[in-house]
Formats: C-alpha cells, sequence, structure tokens
C-alpha cells in the first residue's frame, strides 16, 4: 500500500492512503525518516490498527536545515510552493524571510512572502520601512500579500494562490501560520474537528507539521515556528544562487567564482544600493559566512 505522510508527532506519523483513506502509522526500524509529505510504503499490522511504514520514496524536493550536529535535516518533503508568513507582531526579522526565500531557490520551487496581522498596520513611522522592504521583494520578483486571520484581508487572494499543489506555510512563531490555515478552512470541510480542539487545549504553538486539503484541491502545510531557519548549504558558492538578483548580476563579475566580496570588477557589488539593496546584500554576507563556517 503507497500514502502520503500528512502530519507526524516524532515517530508516529499520519498518512493518507492512496485509496482516500487517513490511517494512523509506525515506523519500521530507525533508519527510515518520513516527514511531512513523503510517499511510503506500508503494511498493515495484523490485529491493529495502526499501519507500519515499510519504504520511503526518493523525494521530488526538501525543505531542509542544518541540525546542530551539522547533519542536514527534512522538514517537509514533495513541495511545490514555499510561503514566507511574518507580521508585524514578533516583530518581522527579514533575514529570515530571505533565508527562507533563498531555500526555495535552491529547491527550484515557488517563493512567495505573505504579511500577516495587517490590521495592526498603523500609519506609523513603521509603514514606511515595510513598504520600502516589500516593495524590494517585489521588484525581484516575490509575490507579497498582505493578509489579515483578524479582518479577513488577503484570505481569498491567498487561496487562489494555493490553489495548486503542495504549498507549506514557514515562519517566526507567532505570525499567524495556523490562523491563516484556520481562514482558508473555514469553507471546506476538514476544518473543525482537528483544529478546534487544540483551542479548547488552549494551546497554539504548532509542534508538529500538518497537511491540509483545501476545497480548491491545493495542499497547504502548517509548520511550526522557528527562532531562526538557514537552510542546508552544500557549498558557500551555492549561497548565490538563492538570491536572484544577485545571481542575475553575477554573470558580470570578471571572475566566474566570485563571491562578490572584495573582489575586483565585481557587477554585484557594483549594484549594491541599486538592483541588490543594502539589505539584501547583508543578508547574502550573514549567509554566506554562515555556510562557510558549516562546510
Ligand atoms: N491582530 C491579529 N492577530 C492575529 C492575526 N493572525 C494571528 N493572530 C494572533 O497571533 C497569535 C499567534 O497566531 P498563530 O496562528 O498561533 O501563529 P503561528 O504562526 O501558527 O505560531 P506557531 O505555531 O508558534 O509557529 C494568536 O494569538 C492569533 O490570534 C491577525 O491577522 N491579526
Ligand atoms: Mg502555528
Ligand atoms: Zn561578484
Amino acid at each position: 500500500m503507497r500514502g502520503q505522510v500528512i502530519a507526524t508527532f516524532s515517530r508516529r506519523m499520519r498518512v493518507r492512503l492512496d485509496s482516500g483513506e487517513t490511517i494512523e502509522a509506525r515506523i519500521r526500524g530507525k533508519r527510515l525518516r518520513p516527514v511531512c509529505g513523503d510517499f511510503v510504503a506500508l503494511e498493515p499490522i495484523s490485529g491493529e490498527s495502526d499501519w507500519l511504514i515499510v519504504g520511503l520514496e526518493d523525494r521530488r524536493n526538501a525543505l531542509t536545515r542544518p541540525n546542530r550536529r551539522g547533519d542536514t535535516e527534512v522538514l517537509a518533503a514533495n513541495l511545490d510552493r514555499l510561503v514566507v508568513v511574518a507580521a508585524g507582531t514578533p516583530v518581522a526579522d527579514w533575514f529570515i524571510v530571505d533565508r527562507y526565500l533563498c531555500a526555495a531557490e535552491l529547491m527550484s520551487v515557488d517563493a512567495m512572502i505573505v504579511y500577516n496581522k495587517a490590521d495592526l498596520l498603523g500609519a506609523d513611522a513603521d509603514r514606511t520601512e515595510i513598504d520600502a522592504i516589500v516593495a524590494d521583494y517585489r521588484r525581484i520578483g516575490y509575490p507579497v500579500l498582505f493578509t489579515s486571520a483578524e479582518s479577513l484581508q488577503g484570505i481569498d487572494e491567498l487561496g487562489r494562490e494555493l490553489e495548486s499543489g503542495t504549498s507549506i506555510l514557514v515562519g517566526q512563531s507567532g505570525v499567524g501560520k495556523s490562523s491563516l490555515v484556520n481562514r482558508l478552512l473555514e469553507d471546506t470541510v476538514q476544518k473543525t474537528a482537528a483544529l478546534s480542539t487544540k483551542h479548547r487545549e488552549g494551546r497554539h504553538t504548532t509542534v508538529n507539521s500538518v497537511m491540509l486539503t483545501l476545497r480548491s484541491g491545493g495542499r497547504v502545510i502548517d509548520s511550526p515556528g522557528v527562532r531562526d531557519y538557514a537552510p542546508a548549504i552544500a557549498a558557500p558558492g551555492d549561497v548565490a544562487e538563492g538570491f536572484p538578483e544577485i545571481k542575475r548580476l553575477s554573470h558580470h563579475c570578471r571572475f566566474k567564482d566570485c563571491r562578490h566580496l572584495r573582489e575586483p570588477d565585481c557587477a554585484v557589488r557594483a549594484g549594491v544600493g541599486e538592483a541588490v539593496s543594502e539589505r539584501r546584500y547583508a543578508s547574502y554576507r550573514r549567509l554566506l559566512n554562515l555556510a562557510r563556517k558549516l562546510s
């Protein structure tokens, strides 16, 4: 039997079988490490309702991060779109946003930014800074949507963006990923059972990734929020691949292996403040430093 992992609780998994039925499963052995989105082979266990995961199919792609030991940890697999959620509270960390965008580029999947809690956006000074950052992302080519799980601003548009394929919502803890998913599910069958129980228990922080199906057929993975994030990067030279506006200019650098730091005739450095914003260039340098430390 074949199925897709739709929720993980450490070594226990919820799996949607190809037949459409949802079952619970354990994993045979210690070597298999399925994550949300993985396609697995299963066998029934006699006398139990649990199934046994006995095999893992090759992944089309994977969202990764280096763990403390420097190994690559897989967070989710077989994705079509990364939705990076930010907000005013907790204060947006744009470096984290850039790192998720970098991960999406390295995985060759679409990425977009959702600025949630738009209901709290006053006409304050913050607004000018946010508008400048958003304009920068749009110039690079990333769609940015302002949403509110409170006022419902932008929810329909977000639903349309997620109509096809599998999307994962990522971002800092507390920006409203689960609240957005709740809103998106409001007109689908799946909604209440799973989600309202959670509220009754008074627990809000998401502890495991869960894949949900929208009425449009689109799938959404709600993932636990992070304090920090960096993609697993195989070689420092790959970092520029994760910044489209830097990659574009890098073809004009004198050296093919230019890291865009202090090399002569570097087209990227020459473009800082224009095609490459100071902020994104700083993001690039920070991630390059990190990649060098880890490699
Ligand atoms: N004002 C306002 N509050 C929001 C909005 N969206 C979410 N919140 C609140 O923000 C808090 C965190 O929301 P969650 O949906 O749990 O955030 P999350 O991103 O899923 O957090 P983690 O699961 O920890 O990663 C809750 O108290 C929500 O009610 C919004 O659009 N506007
Ligand atoms: Mg959550
Ligand atoms: Zn260069």
